[in-house]
């Protein structure tokens, strides 16, 4: 895996501003009034959905019963994507028209070569960070897609999927490796979707909240959404057949329910995730082992690599930070090239 070259389209996330937010609000303000005024539409017509997928020009919404709408949406509404919560109102034909966008908790953006970011997630709690005994565990990626969580403010929890691939060897090495992220408090999760090991327990951190999988290609995202969601199959053939186009779109994210309460989110999207260019700054926020140390920096703006009276060196030095942690934060601190 490369680390220092992204070799794809790079992904960030960022959690809304606060004027963001009042942007959103006003534009919310504005669009509520208008509904209002609107001689086309009573307020008897309005409902409330969640969007389960994007096909371009059309949003497949759920309704509160659980059936799929193809609509279409006004274009002054900006981008809506995948997990967005919206007002919609039925038409004749039973399509339907998205005319309001509720505000976001998180929005996950994937940034383009050229021009804006492109969001493609949203209200999101948790990145289920996954990785696999094959394609080997790389910690370099792991760490960028904790930092990304931290400044997204949102929960990561860490997957090794295909562990029953693992002999003794391999594991007691993946948990070497593995147990300093357990100790910083992340949550970590030995599954298989061959023998259904750690399914259940990783259930647990999925009830009642909204999840995506992040990681390498051949990990398993796919196979674990599969076992996770029953009727995965039924869903993906009810969602294409509600946008009437194939299931040859698999470039679209996808929103799930689990049995037990709580949502997946499958995005084709999100693999490169933890490519972008992170700032030295946003580095060291987003390791939060340093957290109680960056504060003792004799200098302010300390990048907490080579200036004298670090604290944050000093306890890696002491043990208090492991050394593979920081490295890796010094390799994110040179790819960001500040
Ligand atoms: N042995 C084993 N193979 C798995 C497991 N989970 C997925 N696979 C296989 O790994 C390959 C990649 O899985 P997929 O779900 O497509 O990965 P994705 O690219 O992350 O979505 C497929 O051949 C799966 O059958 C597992 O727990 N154990
Ligand atoms: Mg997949
Ligand atoms: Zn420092």
């Amino acid at each position: 895996m490369p680390s220092s070259t992204p070799t794809s389209p790079p992904v960030a996330t960022r959690k809304l501003s606060e004027r963001q937010r009042r942007v959103v609000r006003d534009r919310q303000a504005r669009q509520r009034e208008h509904l209002q005024q609107g001689s086309d539409t009573s307020d008897a017509d309005l409902r409330p959905g969640r969007v389960v997928s994007n096909y371009g020009k059309r949003l497949i919404v759920e309704d509160a019963d659980g059936r799929l709408v193809d609509c279409h949406f006004r274009q002054n509404l900006g981008a809506i994507v995948c997990g967005d919560r919206v007002v919609w109102r039925p038409e004749k034909d039973a399509t339907g028209t998205v005319v309001a966008l509720e505000e976001r908790r998180s929005l996950l953006v994937r940034p383009q070569r050229h021009g804006k970011p492109r969001p493609v997630a949203a209200n999101i709690d948790q990145l289920l960070v996954t990785s696999a005994p094959v394609p080997p565990l790389d910690t370099r990626l792991l760490d960028r897609y904790l930092v990304a969580a931290r400044l997204l403010d949102i929960d990561a929890a860490i997957i090794v999927n295909k562990w029953d691939l693992a002999d003794e060897a391999l594991r007691a090495e993946l948990d070497a490796k593995l147990a300093v992220y357990r100790d910083i408090g992340y949550a970590l999760f030995h599954t298989s979707t061959v023998d259904g090991s750690g399914l259940d327990e990783l259930r647990e951190v999925l009830r009642e909240r909204t999840s995506i999988f992040v990681g390498l290609s051949g990990v398993g995202k796919s196979s674990l959404i599969d076992a996770l969601v029953p009727d995965a199959e039924l869903r993906i053939g009810a969602i294409s057949a509600a946008s009437r186009q194939g299931r040859h779109t698999t470039t679209t994210a996808r929103l799930y329910h689990l049995p037990e309460g709580g949502d997946l989110i499958d995005s084709p999207g999100v693999r490169e995730f933890g490519l972008w260019e992170i700032s030295a700054a946003e580095a060291a926020r987003g390791f939060v082992e340093f957290h109680p140390y960056r504060e003792q920096c004799r200098f302010r703006d300390c990048r907490h690599h080579e200036e004298p009276g670090c604290a944050v060196r000093t306890a890696v030095e002491a043990g208090g930070i492991s050394p593979a942690r920081y490295q890796s934060y010094l390799q994110i601190l040179a790819d960001a090239g500040d």
